[in-house]
């Protein structure tokens, strides 16, 4: 059995039992070999912002970037998005309907600088833009905001060039704080659903807020930089 043709309603440990250990063996390299070219294009990217964060501060002498994550989707978590989504669960259709197998997250200074970061890497020759999200200027309904960017990046292997899809969030600092705890509540077991509605509420106050403080914080910035 190809694991191309795996059906998604089949019973995994029935259809784990059922194939030879060279089959087994064949999709386990398969399967390996792909996250490798996630893990190879998430760190080509993740390189890519600490050189734009070295030579910006070389030029302003400050650092557009506070810091910077990547992350791997697990492969229950890649599972669980393609059956939500309705799309096969097969490595093909990992390649073809994932955007974000492979993350890197940048948390930036200020508002500002997450649209230079951008530009600047989307202007690169190598990377290709495949789909710009931008949830700073059209926040989500809950308050979520954060600009992503779907980039195609070569990957330079011994034979041959390939592209692999990675998603790049930037945020500023209040921004992440937000979604780190919005994340961290919305998974909380045993909240009630009226309570919950309240608390949706609370948490758009927050993301407001939180947008308030960028913007003040890079009005103050941009005075002592006049001064
Ligand atoms: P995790 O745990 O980060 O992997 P797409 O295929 O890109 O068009 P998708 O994936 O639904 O469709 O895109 P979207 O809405 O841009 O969300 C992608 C990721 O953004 C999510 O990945 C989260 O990391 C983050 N995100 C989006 N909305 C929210 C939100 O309301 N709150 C928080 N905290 N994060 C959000 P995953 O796979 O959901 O999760």
């Amino acid at each position: 059995m190809e694991i191309n043709n795996i059906d998604p309603k089949i019973n995994l440990i029935k259809w784990l039992s059922e194939s030879s250990d060279s089959e087994l063996k064949s999709i386990t390299e398969q399967a390996s070999r792909l996250m490798s070219y996630y893990r190879c294009a998430m760190l080509e990217t993740e390189t890519k912002f600490k050189v734009l964060n070295e030579q910006f501060s070389l030029n302003k002498e400050r650092n557009p970037i506070e810091s910077i994550k990547t992350r791997l989707k697990s492969p229950s978590s890649i599972e669980e998005k393609l059956r939500r989504n309705g799309f096969p669960t097969t490595l093909a259709s990992i390649e073809e309907n994932l955007n974000d197998v492979a993350g890197v997250k940048v948390v930036c200074s200020f508002l500002d600088d997450i649209y230079m970061l951008a530009d600047c890497l989307m202007s690169q020759d190598d990377v290709k833009v495949v789909k710009v999200k931008d949830y700073i200027k059209n926040p989500k309904p809950n308050g979520y905001r954060s600009l992503h960017i779907i980039i195609e990046i070569p990957i330079f292997l011994c034979e041959e060039k390939k592209f692999v899809k990675v998603e790049v969030q930037l945020r500023t600092i209040s921004m992440e704080s937000w979604a780190k705890l919005e994340h961290r509540m919305r998974y909380k077991k045993n909240l009630e659903e009226n309570l919950l509605s309240g608390t949706k509420e609370s948490l758009l106050q927050c993301a407001e807020l939180s947008h308030t403080l960028d913007v003040k914080m890079q009005e103050i910035r941009k005075l002592i930089e006049g001064e």
